[in-house]
């Protein structure tokens, strides 16, 4: 009960003091204006100041931001090919009544976790299965956000496969969750991406299969309406397509998905965090993370001098472009939006993901020491978009040769 008690605070605290502000508002205002209607007859007391007040609440609200709906937030009126990304009142409801049966997950996804080269000759059949699911997880210290994910983290799994092999994927609603999703896979040639064929309720599961005819590194997300309220919730993730000669061998291998996310709180507000729709539609995120959440790539990305290093970045969006780079390294090979098939791009600096989009980069480590990926808008740093790499081994003086003095922490 505590527990709930804390998640809930803010909210609790601010919708307590908005119907406080507005009782005493209106109170006040009829009471004055009661006592200028004394000469007139009992009717009318009642009558003109009700009239007054809704004159005024008419002109401050309605005439400049139309009529008010059961969602949030009230005034919000959008034009998308489908429903916005209001939060109907009613959900807000069930999310409360439901809150304790939303488990508490630890959401960033490990960069670590990448599945091996394929390393087959010929295509084959490869069957992926995921689950949606809608938790409860952390932010930040104190700051909890309800994220709906693809099998309980973000971004989901990466899912890798080969040029011509056939993709069965079954996706299946976990029975808590409260609403309906699906999968967009950014390298099926067929409607929606899978998206229409993906379609699951909370507990149901659909399976479809597409032919892998392109090499890539592609982005997945969820394309339930509204789209970009689901995929700020979470719920995006990547698909590796290797070419059919694989990918050239390195020593290690990362995982990395930017992302962005839009409470109601500001930044570094404490308690549970409700969805902002608004901010979403003017591109303010109030944090802008790797892997889900603050600092989640931290003491999870290690390698030694001389490795050759692979990373696979992607964009879940739903606004910004990323300029990725990692600070005191240089890309030796980039692949531009992610694409395999032609030469990748030399010695490059800070290459572009788009939104909803990928890229890869190689480098080797040729020094020891901490190397800090982040999106070099450097301002988004102070929302969360920053990781450390982690290189252990020998100096090599000839390339790099200094003494640090332990007074700046700036890069
Ligand atoms: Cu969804």
């Amino acid at each position: 009960m505590f527990e709930l008690f804390f998640l809930l605070r803010i909210p609790l605290l601010q919708t307590i003091g908005l119907a406080i502000l507005t009782i005493a508002a209106f109170a006040l205002l009829f009471i004055i204006l009661y006592a200028i209607g004394k000469h007139f007859g009992m009717f009318y007391k009642i009558i003109i100041p009700g009239a007054v007040i809704a004159l005024g609440v008419f002109l401050f609200f309605f005439s400049t931001k139309g009529m008010p709906s059961l969602e949030l937030p009230v005034f919000l009126k959008t034009f998308g090919p489908a429903a916005g990304p209001q939060l109907p009142l009613k959900n807000v409801f069930t999310f409360l009544k439901n809150i304790k049966k939303y488990e508490k997950a630890d959401i960033a996804k490990d960069p670590s976790d990448v599945p091996g080269a394929i390393g087959r000759k010929v295509p084959a059949e490869v069957n992926v299965e995921i689950e949606t699911k809608e938790v409860i997880g952390e932010m930040a210290p104190g700051v909890f956000f309800n994220y709906w994910t693809y099998n309980g983290q973000v971004p989901g799994p990466l899912i890798r496969a080969r040029a011509g092999d056939k993709v069965n994927v079954t996706i299946k609603n976990h029975p808590t969750s409260l609403h309906m999703h699906n999968i967009d896979l950014h390298a099926v040639n067929g409607p929606g991406g899978g998206a229409i064929v993906s379609n699951v309720d909370p507990g149901e599961s659909k399976t479809f299969s597409f032919k892998a005819l392109n090499p890539g590194l592609y982005v997945y997300h969820c394309a339930h309406p509204n789209v970009a309220a689901h995929m700020t919730h979470g719920m995006y993730g990547m698909i590796l397509i290797e070419p059919e000669e694989g990918l050239p061998e390195v020593d290690k291998e990362f995982y990395i998905m930017q992302g962005e996310f839009y409470s109601s709180g500001a930044l570094g507000k404490k308690g549970l965090q409700i969805f902002d729709a608004k901010k979403m539609l003017d591109g303010h995120p109030e944090y802008i993370v790797f892997n889900g959440k603050t600092e989640s790539l931290n003491g999870k990305m290690k390698a030694k001098v001389g490795d050759t290093v692979r990373l696979y970045v992607g964009n879940g969006g739903v606004n910004l472009l990323s300029s990725f780079h990692v600070i005191g390294e240089i890309f030796d090979n980039v692949y531009p939006e992610a694409a395999i098939g032609s030469e990748p791009n030399k010695n490059v600096q800070t290459t572009t993901i788009p939104a909803g989009g990928a890229s890869i980069v190689e480098f080797k480590i040729d020094a020891p020491g901490r190397y800090v990926l982040v999106d070099h808008a450097l301002a988004r740093l102070d929302r969360g978009a920053w990781g450390i790499l982690e290189a252990e081994g020998e100096e090599n003086k000839e390339i790099f040769d200094g003494v640090e003095d332990g007074k700046s922490a700036g890069h």
